[in-house]
């Protein structure tokens, strides 16, 4: 997969290009990334990719010429026609990212992030050039590049390879609609607190039931719009059920 992420401010990129999961599997080129800069794009000798907005109001408003020459850059720079090109602009006016979203964005083979700064962009690059408009969640951010960035890493984990054979994309438990399990590592017993007994028993059955008991029992209650949205088998469902009698009873402050 080829991404080109089009920004005024590359650097902040380094957060993934220069460290772990995300850093390896570029460096693997497992994902082709690049970054091309509006301003690099501008004509007049104050390299101007802003204006104030039509019909007064406080703020600034990215200019479409910077970035349609941007954008057009970036499809000669992966060598690939503007319609097999997906481009998505990160904002707050867009669809929540969800897993099924990340799912469906890392099906295009050339995808271009657009990352706004200011009060955003012209109105008018997005109905010529955006096919999606993507945010990260209901809270007010300073751009779109740390939403860029969050697309980008959840993509990279999508990658067959890119997580090492220890860690597989389908293993995550949210991939199945749960929460994960406690862990735990050592010592043994730290200000008080123990390990829980079963995972010193080294019965594989048992922990992996255990576990699986508490991905079920903490999607239960904390996060119950999870649990109505998958289909339990009977298995999981007695493990829910225990977890659920377990935790009703006194002095439980699980
Ligand atoms: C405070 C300014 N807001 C009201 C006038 C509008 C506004 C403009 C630009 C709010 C945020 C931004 C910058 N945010 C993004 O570009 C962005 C974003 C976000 O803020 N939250 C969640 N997802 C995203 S994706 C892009």
């Amino acid at each position: 997969m080829r991404v080109t992420v089009i920004t005024l401010f590359p650097e902040m990129f380094r957060a993934i290009t220069e460290s772990g999961i995300t850093r390896r599997a570029i460096e693997q080129g497992l994902m082709e990334l690049s970054f091309l800069n509006p301003r690099d794009f501008t004509q007049d000798k104050h390299q101007t990719v802003d204006d104030r907005p039509y019909g007064g109001g406080p703020g600034m408003v990215m200019r479409v010429e910077p970035l349609a020459d941007a954008l057009a850059a970036a499809c000669v720079q992966m060598k690939a026609a503007r319609k097999d090109v997906q481009v998505i602009y990160l904002s707050p006016q867009g669809q929540s990212l969800t897993k099924a979203v990340v799912s469906t964005v890392s099906d295009n083979a050339n995808v271009v992030l657009i990352a706004g700064r200011y009060e955003g962009i012209d109105e008018r690059f997005i109905d010529a050039h955006v096919d999606e408009e993507i945010s990260i969640g209901d809270y007010v951010l300073s751009g779109g590049e740390l939403p860029a960035m969050v697309l980008l890493d959840a993509l990279i984990r999508k990658i067959p390879g890119a997580l090492g054979d220890r860690q597989s994309a389908e293993q995550d438990s949210f991939e199945q609609g749960l929460l994960d399990c406690p862990h735990y590592t050592r010592p043994e017993e730290v200000a008080g607190q123990r390990v829980p007994e079963v995972l010193m028993s080294g019965d594989h059955k048992r922990i992996e039931n255990w576990r699986l008991q508490q991905s079920l029992g903490r999607t239960w209650k904390r996060r119950p719009d999870l649990i109505g949205a998958i289909n339990l088998s009977p298995a999981q469902q007695k493990l829910l059920d225990l977890y659920i009698r377990e935790q009703a009873l006194p002095g439980n402050d699980n």
